[in-house]
């Protein structure tokens, strides 16, 4: 097979779980990375670690977008420009049903699964077109393919992210930039469920109860790291990824 020729990322999520193991991961496959998330603190850690460069800021905020793309086009300018956009900044709030949903949760979701894949997709296009052989990957989840009772808002957001994904696909083949989705199903991190459930460590530990193995981060991290990492012209168009014993989102094993 040829060698992957990108080397250049930019990953946003990346102060914790499925977007900081990504960072980790591409680190120690030879990537230069961004790592792009609110809470600067973390990132630090992250960058003095692993040697990434950090840049705090909101995917949900048109300024740090773009501020975040002055300093892509600074940072890799001496090694032939970005390459890849690793969208991963999202997440749940709320499990409630439609007939009890909120506004101000639903609101969130949309925001960052949604408009934050949207503003850093739409502000680095040109340079991923301009770059000859860009990649875009966007983090959905199992949520975007099948709806379940209290996933409302989130199986909604995750939805429209995934249709946003399909219609990017068709719309930058003629760019050559591929498009790839990760939906991966139940990941056990340290914040995903907890954010979920209002802070709630005995609920978040509820969600896992019983099975045996659920996904890592670092699983994630490795599919997405593989997906990236395969020579240009091979698009993994939609890889959905869950544990063995969640065989769909309705049959859960738990011991
Ligand atoms: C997370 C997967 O099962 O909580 O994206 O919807 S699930």
């Amino acid at each position: 097979m040829p060698e992957n020729p990108s080397k250049n990322a930019v990953v946003t999520g990346a102060s914790s779980g499925i977007g900081e193991a990504t960072v980790r991961q591409l680190r120690a496959d030879g990537w230069n990375v961004i790592a792009f998330a609110r809470r600067a603190d973390r990132l630090a850690q992250l960058a003095a670690q692993t040697g990434a460069a950090a840049f705090a800021g909101d995917v949900t905020n048109d300024d740090d977008v773009a501020r975040l793309l002055e300093f892509a086009a600074e940072t890799f300018a001496g090694s032939g420009g970005i390459d890849t956009l690793i969208n991963i900044a999202g997440g749940a709030r709320g499990a409630d049903h439609v007939a009890n949903a909120k506004d101000e949760d639903w609101d969130w979701m949309f925001q960052v699964n949604v408009m934050g894949t949207l503003k850093l997709t739409r502000a680095f296009l040109p340079a991923l077109r301009s770059h000859g052989r860009g990649t875009v990957l966007n983090l959905t989840s199992t949520a975007a393919i099948t709806a379940y009772e209290g996933g409302s808002g989130y199986n909604a957001a995750k939805f429209a992210q995934h249709a946003l994904t399909g219609a990017l696909r068709l719309e930058e083949a003629e760019h050559n930039i591929r498009v790839i989705e990760v939906a991966p199903g139940l990941v056990q991190t340290e914040e995903f469920a907890l954010n979920r459930l209002g802070g709630d460590k005995e609920a978040a530990q509820k969600v896992y109860q019983g099975v045996e193995e659920p996904l890592t981060a670092e699983d994630v991290a490795g599919v997405v790291g593989y997906a990236v990492g395969l020579p240009h012209h091979i698009n993994l168009d939609q890889v959905t990824v869950r544990p063995v014993a969640q065989a769909a989102a309705h049959k859960l094993i738990r011991r």
